[in-house]
């Protein structure tokens, strides 16, 4: 009566989970349905009065009472009980599902999930919006901010995105701001009727029908808002003075996907794919296979310190955290469920689920709230498989790396590697209609280490793959695993050949690379000699004899050079020494040389004049293109912590 379009239904809010919970999981459906009903037949009564105004009736879902982030529930669980609760409202006859009042990111995929399962039961299907509730602290109650909670639901494909309750419309402006700007989405914008007031015991609002009516005005006409509404202490006279304020306004248009914003995010924050400079930097340590100190800890059960190695690799610069658990003999699904339950809360970078099995793979997803990314898909197994996990990236919104393997082998030659990534292309774009810029070509290298004839050109094909690939697959990103190049040389010649290869890599196009940031030498600190043999050994360059044995020769003394250059360090005078650990991002151990500048200087002098004059040249270094931002990061770091 008040004006409304929309009417939601079924506030039974956390009750049909906690139902399903005690195995009675058909009143979920039965209570749902009827509350369905009864709202249906009202809406219809008034469409049927004036038919110029059709009114809709919104089947609302969440919050519950059960964060599945924090592990009050599982998300099969949580699952199983928003299927039934929505197929009850689906089935009751609403024109919307309204995931709402979510507290956490997991448990909103979860529910979307659940309203398209549930869509299959019922046989019919309906749009669905999301929405967040975003507290005073500027995030969701478990951490997740708006900038990571929006990719992660335009990822799971809902139709309007928005927030609603916890906040009056004065204290989300910023953030309905940055919805308007950022979502492809419709959106939407339920505020409560301001912050609310403790008298006696009893939440009391304080915003006047008029000004939600001027907010919710202004979000629509400013900000481009496609639906506002009212939450918490909202009252017929707050939705019929929105209703007469907003009646006549057209939504604004929303803006289309752009490739080059995609992102990947963790529970609590995303990260642009397409970083500038590249590349995306995705750790390889937190891996049983790479890393024997990983290993060790998978085995001994230490899941604590495998957290503190996911923690070691953000502060070395990583974007993205490459995981993988898979050892012969032991329960992978189990090992990989209790790292990234530790890793998706404790860790705030994106997530990359490295595994071969489909059934880890799901169970990973089931953990992270936010979009991860999938490592990896290829066509080894022939296109069921292929299927399997585009349609797991699909249903949970992830972004996938697909390796140029397929029934024949890995791909050895440029042309054979955009081949298969044509092919892959074609079966994740083309038939499940995945974005392309969610996806990342990885085409492979064996090492050029090893001396075999065969294996010489390995670099050049997939240097030329990478360029080739993204000219033959537009808006899609390239990724490698930086660390196979090398294989079977000696840890220091490993480190140039890496880094030398990496910059390569990236001038022919190279988006992501799994790599250990902690050792990757700037190509700026090697001397033309180091480059000259790098890239002789990387090109193949037969003029002046074999390139392997030149490099190998060179470095192998280098190693003592580089030793020899750190015990030169004490030489220095502290000024330059303190500068120079600063531009090298070296904070092991600084503490040493504070405490012998801090005989000499103020503390306010150490930092205002030595340690910026650092920053200065890092500044510098990194504007002028010399010095990549994972240095940059390394050297910030240092400050930090000095
Ligand atoms: N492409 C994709 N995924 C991948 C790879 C790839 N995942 C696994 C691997 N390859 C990338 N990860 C690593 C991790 C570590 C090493 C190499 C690749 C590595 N480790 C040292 C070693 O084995 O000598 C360090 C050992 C240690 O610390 O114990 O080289 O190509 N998509």
């Amino acid at each position: 009566e008040a004006g409304a379009d929309v009417v939601e239904t079924n506030s039974f809010g956390s009750s049909p989970v906690v139902l399903v919970e005690y195995a009675i999981a058909d009143r979920a459906h039965a209570l749902s349905k009827r509350s369905a009903e009864l709202a249906r037949r009202v809406a219809d009564d008034f469409t049927a009065r004036d038919r110029s105004r059709p009114r809709f009736v919104a089947g609302s879902v969440g919050p519950t009472t059960k964060l599945v982030s924090l592990g009050h529930i599982s998300f099969d669980d949580q699952r199983r009980g928003f299927v039934e609760q929505i197929r009850g409202l689906v089935e009751g006859g609403v024109d919307l599902i309204q995931i709402e009042t979510s507290q956490d990111l997991l448990q909103t995929k979860c529910a979307v999930i659940a309203a398209r399962e549930a869509f299959r039961l019922a046989g019919r299907e309906v749009p669905i919006i999301a929405q967040v509730t975003i507290e005073t602290t500027g995030a969701m109650l478990v951490g997740t901010e708006l900038g990571a909670a929006l990719p992660a639901l335009e990822a799971l494909d809902v139709d309007v995105v928005g927030m609603n309750c916890a906040l009056g419309p004065d204290l989300m402006q910023e953030h309905v701001r940055f919805l308007g700007q950022a979502a492809t989405r419709w959106v939407s914008v339920l505020p409560n009727a301001g912050l609310p007031r403790n008298v006696g015991g009893v939440a009391t609002y304080d915003l006047s029908p008029e000004d939600l009516a001027r907010f919710g005005k202004s979000f629509v006409v400013d900000f481009g808002v496609s639906m506002v509404g009212g939450c918490c202490g909202t009252t017929p006279e707050h939705i019929r003075a929105l209703a007469e304020a907003v009646r006549g306004l057209t939504p604004r248009p929303r803006p289309a996907r752009e490739a080059e914003k995609a992102q990947v995010t963790s529970l609590y924050s995303a990260v642009t794919l397409t970083q500038d400079p590249a590349p995306l930097i995705v750790g390889e340590r937190t891996n049983a296979n790479g890393s024997k100190k990983f290993r060790e800890l998978l085995l001994n059960e230490s899941w604590e310190a495998m957290v503190e190695m996911a923690k070691d690799q953000v502060h070395e610069g990583a974007h993205v955290l490459d995981v993988c658990t898979a050892y012969v003999g032991r329960d992978e699904v189990r090992d990989m469920t209790e790292v990234l339950r530790r890793f998706s809360t404790q860790v705030a970078l994106p997530i990359c689920v490295d595994t071969t099995q489909l059934d880890v793979l799901e169970a990973c997803l089931k953990l992270l709230g936010g979009r991860a990314l999938i490592n990896s898909i290829n066509l080894e197994d022939g296109e069921g498989k292929a299927d399997r996990i585009c349609e797991l990236a699909r249903t949970y919104g992830a972004a996938l790396v697909a390796l140029t393997i397929d029934e024949q082998g890995m791909a050895k030659s440029a042309a054979r590697k955009v081949e298969v990534a044509r092919r892959i292309h074609e079966i994740a774009v083309g038939r499940w209609g995945l974005p392309p810029e969610a996806l990342l070509f990885d085409p492979l290298t064996f090492t050029i280490g090893s001396g075999d004839e065969e294996s010489r050109r390995a670099g050049i094909e997939t240097l030329d793959a990478i360029a080739g690939i993204k000219a033959a697959l537009p808006g899609v990103r390239t990724l490698l695993g930086l660390s196979n190049i090398s294989f079977g040389l000696k840890p220091y010649p490993r480190q140039i050949l890496n880094s030398v290869y990496l910059n390569e890599a990236i001038a022919r196009g190279l988006d992501a690379a799994i790599l250990n940031a902690a050792k990757i030498i700037p190509v700026h600190k090697l001397s033309e000699e180091d480059l000259r043999l790098t890239r002789d050994l990387i090109f193949d360059r037969r003029e002046a004899g074999d390139p392997l044995f030149a490099f190998m020769g060179h470095f192998e003394s280098a190693t003592q050079v580089a030793a020899a250059a750190q015990g030169d360090e004490l030489a220095l005078p502290i000024e330059e020494r303190l500068k120079k650990r600063i531009v090298d991002g070296k904070k092991l151990g600084i503490d040493k040389h504070l405490d012998e500048a801090l005989t000499k200087y103020k503390p306010l002098e150490i930092i205002n004049t030595i340690l910026l004059d650092g920053m200065k040249t890092v500044g510098e270094l990194f504007g002028s293109g010399q010095m990549q931002l994972p240095f940059v990061l390394q050297s910030a770091e240092t400050m930090k912590a000095a």
